[in-house]
């Protein structure tokens, strides 16, 4: 690999804006897998593979991450929504802290868990700065954190938030409208936030088309996070990049 770390490989002036698949461990059959992954592998336009769910039903997050990276051609991260979803098996492991929110357990609490573990393994961490986005519709990652999405039309607010976390040290913003998402994080303030900052920003949530995903690429977005609709017909990579 030409990069020291996934983060370089991600983020480097000359890494152009792609598609992070994210696969939930819940979601996939264990018969096909390796069939899914090898259809992300078909997609020049992917940069990497997240592995990570709301909650975690399955209790083989650990082989189940073996097995994607195992036969994935882009790095593996894992993207955990909770302290179960932890593995050496992975190329780097967002830590995400919700910065959106004021429940404790997503800011700080679930990372106490699992910090040693994380620090002992020697996988990259990537410290995000997870920031929530109301998107019409009530979302899982809302109701199991706890916490308030930003209002769309508030950017402000979430210029404020995105600055705070840069300046607390974070590496990485994902703005996030929620898996499933109606409507995906408002490009005005995609824009707004990239402006504001000097570190990459991810955008996810909802995006099911070409149109929303140059939306969102126009609007200064790092890379996309592409899960429902690609669990929905894994062809939609070839039409949305
Ligand atoms: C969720 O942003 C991701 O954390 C992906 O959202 O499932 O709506 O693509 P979708």
């Amino acid at each position: 690999m030409r990069y020291s770390t996934v983060y370089e490989r991600l983020f480097s002036q000359e890494s152009k804006p792609g598609i992070l698949v994210l696969i939930d461990p819940d979601k996939v059959d264990r018969d096909s897998v390796e069939e899914i992954v090898q259809k992300i592998n078909e997609h020049d336009g992917v940069k990497a593979i997240l592995v990570g769910t709301s909650v975690l039903l399955s209790d083989d997050f650990d082989e189940f991450v073996s097995r994607v990276r195992k036969v994935s051609k882009f790095p593996v991260i894992i993207f955990p929504g909770n302290s179960l979803q932890v593995s050496k098996n992975a190329d780097a492991f967002l830590l995400p802290s919700l910065i959106s929110g004021r429940n404790p357990d997503f800011l700080i609490g679930e990372h106490v868990k699992i910090a040693v573990f994380l620090k002992n393994s020697g996988i990259e961490v990537i410290p995000t700065g997870y920031m929530l986005v109301e998107s019409g519709n009530y979302t899982s990652v809302e109701y199991i954190s706890f916490t308030r999405p930003i209002p769309r039309e508030k950017i402000d607010i979430a210029i404020a938030h995105a600055v705070a976390g840069e300046l607390l040290g974070l590496k990485l913003l994902y703005l996030e409208a929620g898996s499933g998402a109606k409507y995906p994080v408002p490009p005005e303030m995609i824009k707004s936030v990239v402006d504001s900052v000097s570190i990459p920003v991810i955008v996810g949530g909802g995006l099911r088309t070409r149109k929303d995903v140059e939306n969102a690429i126009n609007s200064g977005a790092s890379h996309v996070v592409i899960g429902t609709a690609f669990e929905e017909d894994p062809e939609i990579l070839q039409e949305v990049l």
